[in-house]
Protein backbone atom coordinates (compact mmCIF):
# COMPACT_ATOMS: atom_id res chain seq x y z
CA UNK A 1 0.00 0.00 0.00
CA UNK A 2 1.48 3.67 -0.98
CA UNK A 3 0.86 6.33 1.68
CA UNK A 4 1.84 9.83 1.23
CA UNK A 5 1.35 12.10 4.53
CA UNK A 6 1.71 15.56 4.77
CA UNK A 7 3.24 16.59 7.76
CA UNK A 8 4.29 18.91 10.28
CA UNK A 9 6.00 18.60 13.53
CA UNK A 10 5.59 16.73 16.32
CA UNK A 11 2.16 15.54 16.36
CA UNK A 12 2.32 14.35 12.59
CA UNK A 13 5.66 12.52 14.00
CA UNK A 14 4.34 10.69 16.48
CA UNK A 15 1.11 9.72 14.37
CA UNK A 16 3.52 8.60 11.91
CA UNK A 17 5.10 6.11 14.46
CA UNK A 18 1.55 4.59 15.05
CA UNK A 19 1.08 4.74 10.86
CA UNK A 20 4.59 2.60 10.66
CA UNK A 21 3.94 -0.13 13.38
CA UNK A 22 -0.19 -0.91 12.39
CA UNK A 23 0.87 -1.07 8.06
CA UNK A 24 4.82 -1.69 8.28
CA UNK A 25 4.86 -3.24 5.09
CA UNK A 26 3.45 0.25 3.68
CA UNK A 27 5.49 2.45 1.13
CA UNK A 28 5.08 5.79 3.20
CA UNK A 29 6.18 9.03 1.69
CA UNK A 30 5.95 12.16 3.71
CA UNK A 31 6.02 15.34 2.79
CA UNK A 32 6.85 18.06 5.01
CA UNK A 33 6.57 21.51 5.82
CA UNK A 34 9.18 24.17 5.45
CA UNK A 35 7.32 27.11 6.08
CA UNK A 36 8.83 26.94 9.60
CA UNK A 37 12.44 27.16 8.37
CA UNK A 38 14.53 29.72 9.57
CA UNK A 39 18.15 30.50 8.85
CA UNK A 40 20.12 31.60 12.31
CA UNK A 41 23.60 32.11 12.40
CA UNK A 42 23.68 31.70 8.54
CA UNK A 43 22.66 28.25 9.08
CA UNK A 44 19.20 26.68 7.35
CA UNK A 45 17.26 25.10 10.03
CA UNK A 46 14.07 23.09 9.30
CA UNK A 47 12.44 22.19 12.18
CA UNK A 48 9.27 19.89 10.98
CA UNK A 49 11.05 17.98 8.89
CA UNK A 50 13.98 17.55 11.78
CA UNK A 51 11.40 16.60 14.07
CA UNK A 52 10.25 13.96 11.54
CA UNK A 53 13.56 12.44 10.93
CA UNK A 54 14.87 12.25 14.41
CA UNK A 55 11.27 10.88 15.63
CA UNK A 56 11.43 8.06 13.11
CA UNK A 57 14.61 7.48 13.14
CA UNK A 58 15.24 7.48 16.90
CA UNK A 59 16.91 10.83 18.22
CA UNK A 60 13.97 12.83 18.73
CA UNK A 61 14.10 14.70 22.87
CA UNK A 62 11.17 12.93 23.92
CA UNK A 63 10.18 15.28 26.21
CA UNK A 64 10.44 18.60 24.15
CA UNK A 65 9.38 16.52 21.02
CA UNK A 66 11.83 18.44 18.93
CA UNK A 67 15.63 18.55 18.97
CA UNK A 68 17.87 16.16 19.79
CA UNK A 69 17.68 13.12 22.74
CA UNK A 70 19.90 14.02 25.27
CA UNK A 71 21.49 17.46 23.95
CA UNK A 72 23.99 20.03 25.83
CA UNK A 73 23.80 23.08 25.09
CA UNK A 74 27.62 24.21 25.25
CA UNK A 75 27.66 26.20 21.40
CA UNK A 76 24.73 28.74 22.72
CA UNK A 77 26.27 29.14 26.37
CA UNK A 78 29.23 30.72 24.03
CA UNK A 79 27.21 32.91 21.54
CA UNK A 80 25.49 33.91 25.11
CA UNK A 81 28.91 34.90 26.60
CA UNK A 82 29.83 36.75 22.97
CA UNK A 83 26.68 38.55 23.92
CA UNK A 84 27.32 39.54 27.17
CA UNK A 85 31.07 40.31 26.37
CA UNK A 86 30.52 42.38 22.87
CA UNK A 87 28.52 43.99 20.57
CA UNK A 88 27.38 41.04 18.78
CA UNK A 89 23.62 40.02 19.58
CA UNK A 90 21.96 36.85 17.59
CA UNK A 91 19.22 35.79 18.64
CA UNK A 92 18.98 34.11 21.91
CA UNK A 93 15.41 32.29 22.29
CA UNK A 94 16.00 29.35 19.79
CA UNK A 95 17.49 26.49 21.74
CA UNK A 96 19.73 24.71 19.21
CA UNK A 97 21.76 21.40 20.61
CA UNK A 98 25.18 20.90 19.84
CA UNK A 99 24.19 17.88 18.16
CA UNK A 100 21.31 19.73 16.48
CA UNK A 101 23.81 21.83 15.31
CA UNK A 102 25.76 19.39 13.42
CA UNK A 103 22.54 18.44 11.18
CA UNK A 104 21.99 22.36 10.32
CA UNK A 105 25.96 22.20 9.52
CA UNK A 106 25.52 19.12 7.30
CA UNK A 107 21.81 20.89 5.40
CA UNK A 108 23.56 24.37 5.42
CA UNK A 109 26.93 23.04 3.93
CA UNK A 110 24.82 21.12 0.90
CA UNK A 111 22.81 24.18 0.14
CA UNK A 112 26.29 26.29 0.06
CA UNK A 113 27.21 23.60 -2.70
CA UNK A 114 24.50 24.43 -4.84
CA UNK A 115 22.40 21.16 -3.29
CA UNK A 116 18.74 21.45 -3.42
CA UNK A 117 16.81 20.88 0.10
CA UNK A 118 15.91 17.81 -0.91
CA UNK A 119 18.84 16.21 -1.45
CA UNK A 120 20.22 17.72 2.08
CA UNK A 121 17.24 16.30 3.70
CA UNK A 122 17.87 12.24 1.76
CA UNK A 123 21.74 12.88 2.96
CA UNK A 124 20.05 13.66 6.56
CA UNK A 125 17.73 10.48 6.19
CA UNK A 126 20.27 7.89 5.18
CA UNK A 127 22.08 7.96 8.70
CA UNK A 128 18.53 8.56 10.53
CA UNK A 129 16.80 5.66 8.21
CA UNK A 130 13.41 6.77 9.65
CA UNK A 131 11.57 4.31 7.37
CA UNK A 132 9.87 6.73 5.13
CA UNK A 133 10.62 8.86 2.10
CA UNK A 134 10.92 12.08 3.33
CA UNK A 135 11.03 14.85 1.05
CA UNK A 136 10.03 18.46 1.53
CA UNK A 137 6.98 20.34 0.14
CA UNK A 138 9.70 22.66 -2.06
CA UNK A 139 13.05 22.94 -2.87
CA UNK A 140 12.45 26.96 -2.85
CA UNK A 141 12.40 29.44 -0.41
CA UNK A 142 9.66 29.40 2.21
CA UNK A 143 8.73 31.41 5.03
CA UNK A 144 5.50 31.89 7.44
CA UNK A 145 5.45 35.02 8.67
CA UNK A 146 3.25 36.24 11.22
CA UNK A 147 1.42 40.18 11.52
CA UNK A 148 1.02 41.04 14.60
CA UNK A 149 -2.54 42.29 15.72
CA UNK A 150 -1.59 46.00 16.92
CA UNK A 151 -2.91 45.83 20.39
CA UNK A 152 -1.27 48.51 22.94
CA UNK A 153 1.80 45.24 23.48
CA UNK A 154 5.39 46.56 22.95
CA UNK A 155 5.41 44.44 20.28
CA UNK A 156 2.17 45.49 18.70
CA UNK A 157 2.08 48.07 16.26
CA UNK A 158 4.70 49.77 14.72
CA UNK A 159 5.41 53.66 14.56
CA UNK A 160 2.63 53.85 11.60
CA UNK A 161 0.09 51.90 13.86
CA UNK A 162 0.21 48.87 11.56
CA UNK A 163 1.33 45.38 13.00
CA UNK A 164 4.67 44.04 12.57
CA UNK A 165 5.44 41.40 11.21
CA UNK A 166 7.79 38.12 12.79
CA UNK A 167 8.97 35.20 11.31
CA UNK A 168 6.74 32.32 12.67
CA UNK A 169 9.48 30.69 14.58
CA UNK A 170 9.59 34.20 16.81
CA UNK A 171 6.04 34.33 17.37
CA UNK A 172 5.91 30.84 18.50
CA UNK A 173 8.96 30.63 20.48
CA UNK A 174 9.97 34.16 21.68
CA UNK A 175 6.45 35.48 21.87
CA UNK A 176 5.01 32.05 22.85
CA UNK A 177 1.83 33.57 20.31
CA UNK A 178 1.05 35.62 23.38
CA UNK A 179 0.53 38.44 21.19
CA UNK A 180 -2.39 37.61 18.80
CA UNK A 181 -1.59 37.12 15.09
CA UNK A 182 -4.06 39.09 12.79
CA UNK A 183 -2.68 37.45 9.52
CA UNK A 184 -0.55 34.14 9.11
CA UNK A 185 1.30 34.20 5.60
CA UNK A 186 3.90 31.10 3.72
CA UNK A 187 5.95 33.22 2.05
CA UNK A 188 7.31 32.03 -1.37
CA UNK A 189 4.43 29.47 -1.23
CA UNK A 190 2.42 31.04 -4.11
CA UNK A 191 5.75 30.81 -6.60
CA UNK A 192 7.28 27.77 -4.65
CA UNK A 193 7.31 24.31 -6.86
CA UNK A 194 7.13 21.07 -5.55
CA UNK A 195 10.39 19.13 -4.37
CA UNK A 196 11.09 16.23 -6.46
CA UNK A 197 9.44 13.36 -6.15
CA UNK A 198 6.45 15.11 -4.39
CA UNK A 199 3.58 15.20 -6.68
CA UNK A 200 4.30 11.43 -7.86
CA UNK A 201 4.35 10.38 -4.05
CA UNK A 202 0.49 12.61 -4.32
CA UNK A 203 -0.66 10.57 -7.52
CA UNK A 204 0.90 7.49 -6.49
CA UNK A 205 -0.57 6.92 -3.44
CA UNK A 206 -3.66 4.72 -2.52
CA UNK A 207 -4.57 7.63 0.31
CA UNK A 208 -3.60 10.70 1.52
CA UNK A 209 -3.20 11.45 5.47
CA UNK A 210 -3.46 14.31 6.80
CA UNK A 211 -2.14 13.72 10.68
CA UNK A 212 -2.73 15.87 13.65
CA UNK A 213 -0.79 18.51 12.30
CA UNK A 214 -1.38 22.41 12.85
CA UNK A 215 -3.61 22.73 9.46
CA UNK A 216 -2.78 26.51 9.46
CA UNK A 217 1.36 26.70 9.94
CA UNK A 218 1.95 23.03 9.26
CA UNK A 219 -0.54 21.69 6.49
CA UNK A 220 -1.99 24.99 5.66
CA UNK A 221 1.14 26.04 4.49
CA UNK A 222 2.23 22.88 2.38
CA UNK A 223 -1.50 23.53 0.89
CA UNK A 224 0.06 26.74 0.23
CA UNK A 225 1.64 25.34 -2.81
CA UNK A 226 -0.82 25.64 -5.50
CA UNK A 227 0.42 22.34 -7.21
CA UNK A 228 0.25 20.21 -3.99
CA UNK A 229 -3.27 21.46 -3.37
CA UNK A 230 -4.38 20.69 -6.94
CA UNK A 231 -2.85 17.30 -6.41
CA UNK A 232 -4.02 16.48 -2.97
CA UNK A 233 -7.60 17.70 -4.10
CA UNK A 234 -7.74 14.46 -6.49
CA UNK A 235 -6.90 12.08 -4.01
CA UNK A 236 -8.66 10.32 -1.22
CA UNK A 237 -7.87 12.48 1.91
CA UNK A 238 -8.18 11.49 5.34
CA UNK A 239 -7.53 13.37 8.27
CA UNK A 240 -7.13 13.12 11.95
CA UNK A 241 -8.20 16.41 13.88
CA UNK A 242 -5.65 17.76 16.23
CA UNK A 243 -8.12 19.82 17.55
CA UNK A 244 -9.71 17.83 20.28
CA UNK A 245 -12.65 19.08 22.92
CA UNK A 246 -12.46 22.64 21.48
CA UNK A 247 -8.49 23.10 21.94
CA UNK A 248 -5.59 21.57 20.30
CA UNK A 249 -3.79 18.38 21.99
CA UNK A 250 -0.07 19.84 22.12
CA UNK A 251 0.70 23.54 20.65
CA UNK A 252 -0.80 26.97 19.72
CA UNK A 253 -3.20 25.87 16.61
CA UNK A 254 -5.88 27.50 18.13
CA UNK A 255 -4.18 30.58 18.17
CA UNK A 256 -3.28 30.31 14.45
CA UNK A 257 -6.87 29.27 13.51
CA UNK A 258 -7.61 32.76 15.51
CA UNK A 259 -5.71 34.65 12.86
CA UNK A 260 -7.68 33.12 10.12
CA UNK A 261 -11.12 33.20 11.89
CA UNK A 262 -11.53 29.68 11.93
CA UNK A 263 -12.99 28.46 15.49
CA UNK A 264 -10.66 25.89 17.11
CA UNK A 265 -13.38 22.90 16.82
CA UNK A 266 -12.78 19.63 15.52
CA UNK A 267 -16.46 20.11 12.72
CA UNK A 268 -14.69 23.79 12.10
CA UNK A 269 -11.14 22.84 10.90
CA UNK A 270 -12.92 19.90 8.46
CA UNK A 271 -14.74 22.48 7.36
CA UNK A 272 -11.75 24.89 6.86
CA UNK A 273 -10.24 21.96 4.32
CA UNK A 274 -13.51 21.73 2.63
CA UNK A 275 -15.17 18.68 0.92
CA UNK A 276 -13.46 19.41 -2.06
CA UNK A 277 -10.32 18.70 -0.21
CA UNK A 278 -10.80 16.57 2.49
CA UNK A 279 -13.17 13.21 2.22
CA UNK A 280 -12.61 11.32 5.15
CA UNK A 281 -12.01 13.29 9.07
CA UNK A 282 -11.32 11.52 12.64
CA UNK A 283 -12.99 13.27 15.96
CA UNK A 284 -12.01 12.63 19.57
CA UNK A 285 -15.21 10.46 21.03
CA UNK A 286 -15.70 14.30 22.75
CA UNK A 287 -16.65 15.99 19.49
CA UNK A 288 -18.89 13.41 17.95
CA UNK A 289 -21.62 15.57 17.60
CA UNK A 290 -19.22 16.41 14.44
CA UNK A 291 -20.70 13.22 13.37
CA UNK A 292 -23.90 14.31 12.76
CA UNK A 293 -23.17 17.90 12.28
CA UNK A 294 -23.99 20.06 8.99
CA UNK A 295 -20.66 21.86 9.07
CA UNK A 296 -18.28 19.57 7.68
CA UNK A 297 -20.66 18.88 4.81
CA UNK A 298 -19.57 16.29 2.35
CA UNK A 299 -16.97 15.02 4.76
CA UNK A 300 -17.42 11.66 6.65
CA UNK A 301 -16.74 12.14 10.32
CA UNK A 302 -15.85 9.14 12.89
CA UNK A 303 -15.57 9.44 16.35
CA UNK A 304 -12.58 7.47 18.11
CA UNK A 305 -10.14 7.73 21.08
CA UNK A 306 -7.56 10.40 19.46
CA UNK A 307 -4.84 10.86 22.42
CA UNK A 308 -1.98 9.40 21.09
CA UNK A 309 -1.25 7.88 24.29
CA UNK A 310 0.75 5.22 22.86
CA UNK A 311 2.26 3.15 20.38
CA UNK A 312 -0.32 0.93 20.27
CA UNK A 313 -3.29 3.88 20.61
CA UNK A 314 -1.58 5.72 17.81
CA UNK A 315 -1.16 2.82 15.78
CA UNK A 316 -5.30 2.25 16.45
CA UNK A 317 -5.90 5.74 15.21
CA UNK A 318 -4.15 5.43 11.90
CA UNK A 319 -6.21 2.15 10.88
CA UNK A 320 -9.10 3.77 11.76
CA UNK A 321 -7.64 6.35 9.28
CA UNK A 322 -6.81 3.69 6.76
CA UNK A 323 -10.32 2.03 7.43
CA UNK A 324 -11.89 4.95 6.16
CA UNK A 325 -9.99 5.56 3.66
CA UNK A 326 -10.71 2.37 1.78
CA UNK A 327 -14.70 2.45 2.35
CA UNK A 328 -14.55 5.99 1.10
CA UNK A 329 -12.17 4.80 -2.06
CA UNK A 330 -15.07 1.52 -2.69
N1 LIG B 1 10.39 25.23 20.16
C1 LIG B 1 10.37 25.99 21.30
O1 LIG B 1 9.29 26.21 21.86
N2 LIG B 1 11.51 26.51 21.81
C2 LIG B 1 12.72 26.33 21.23
O2 LIG B 1 13.72 26.84 21.72
C3 LIG B 1 12.78 25.49 20.06
C4 LIG B 1 13.99 25.22 19.44
C5 LIG B 1 14.00 24.33 18.33
C6 LIG B 1 15.20 23.95 17.74
C7 LIG B 1 15.21 23.07 16.67
C8 LIG B 1 14.00 22.57 16.18
O3 LIG B 1 14.00 21.70 15.14
C9 LIG B 1 12.77 22.94 16.76
C10 LIG B 1 12.78 23.83 17.84
N3 LIG B 1 11.58 24.20 18.45
C11 LIG B 1 11.57 24.98 19.57
C12 LIG B 1 10.29 23.70 17.98
C13 LIG B 1 9.80 24.48 16.76
O4 LIG B 1 9.53 25.81 17.03
C14 LIG B 1 8.56 23.71 16.30
O5 LIG B 1 8.99 22.40 16.12
C15 LIG B 1 7.97 23.99 14.96
O6 LIG B 1 8.62 24.86 14.22
C16 LIG B 1 6.50 24.20 15.17
O7 LIG B 1 5.93 22.95 14.94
Amino acid sequence: MRITVLAGGVGAARFLRGLKAEVPDADITVIGNTGDDITLFGLHVSPDLDTVMYTLGGGISEEQGWGRDSDTFTVLAELSAYRAGSGWSGPDWFNLGDKDFATHIVRTSMLAAGQPLSAATATLCERWRPGVTLIPMTDDWTETHVLLAGNGHPDGPGPDGSGRTVHFQEWWVRLHASVPAAGITVEGAAQARPAPGVIEAIEAADVILFPPSNPVVSIGAILAVPAIAEAVRAKTVVGVSPIIGGAPVRGMADACLAAIGVPATAGAVAAHYGPQLLNGWLVDEQDKAAVDAPEPAGITVRALPLYMTSLAATATIARAALDLAQELRG
